[in-house]
């Protein structure tokens, strides 16, 4: 049987939602995500109750069901309300051995660094990928601060054997070097969810995404 922690070894394009930056809702966008072949979706709202997300937790688990990993940003109690497939956290959230603790070693847990230092440290921790972030300059998250560079996913590639996710910034434009550089997967928010078509987007970048990872391997 495949796990979902199986999954993580071919994460590509990777969907964070957005509410606030959603066209369609986030609903209309976990589905036009899976619909499209995008295997991971991390559910990721910070304006909503905590009932009102373990209702909309509970849609986007039963869309994603076998397809995609079903992770939540920050909330651990969410997650666990849910039975998430795990989390993915900041480096000011939870430890990650508290964290780990709480789940349980078949959860997934992804965390966000921003540097070789914090990606090493996340490994030793028990993460099973990292967020590298933001690659480049984003508007999406105010406190993300300034863009790292392409070439630091590189640098952290050197350091890790765990996945990486690359994060911030990223376009169907300058996602092709983002792996060449060797990131496993990114993220891309408002390139797709502010677009007319999801669907087509997430498609396009998944496209980019293996025939740039094809090339590599
Ligand atoms: N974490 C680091 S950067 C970021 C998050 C959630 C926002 C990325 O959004 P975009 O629109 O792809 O730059
Ligand atoms: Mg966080």
């Amino acid at each position: 049987m495949i796990t979902k922690k199986d999954m993580l070894k071919e994460i590509d394009f990777y969907l964070v939602t957005d509410s606030s930056l959603s066209k369609q809702g986030t609903l209309s966008d976990v589905q036009d995500a899976v619909e499209s072949g995008c295997r991971i979706v991390q559910y990721r709202e910070k304006n909503k109750s905590t009932k009102n997300m373990i209702a909309e937790a509970l849609q986007i688990k039963a869309i994603c069901n076998d397809d995609a990993i079903f992770l939540v940003n920050d909330r651990i109690d969410v997650a666990l309300a849910v039975d998430a497939d795990g989390v993915h956290i900041g480096q000011d959230d939870m430890p990650i051995d508290i964290a780990r603790r709480i789940l349980g070693a078949d959860k997934i847990i992804g965390l966000t660094v921003h540097s070789t230092s914090e990606a090493i440290e996340a490994e030793r921790n028990g993460a099973d990928y990292v967020g590298l972030s933001p690659i480049f300059d984003t508007t999406t998250k105010n406190d993300a601060g300034k863009g790292i560079g392409i070439e630091k996913i590189r640098d952290v590639k050197n350091v890790i054997n765990i996945p990486i996710v690359a994060i911030g910034g990223i376009n169907k434009e300058n996602c092709k070097r983002v792996i060449e550089n060797g990131a496993d997967g990114l993220v891309a928010i408002s390139a797709v969810l502010c677009s007319d078509d999801v669907q087509h987007e997430i498609k396009e970048f998944i496209t980019i995404i293996r025939n740039a990872l094809d090339h590599i391997s």
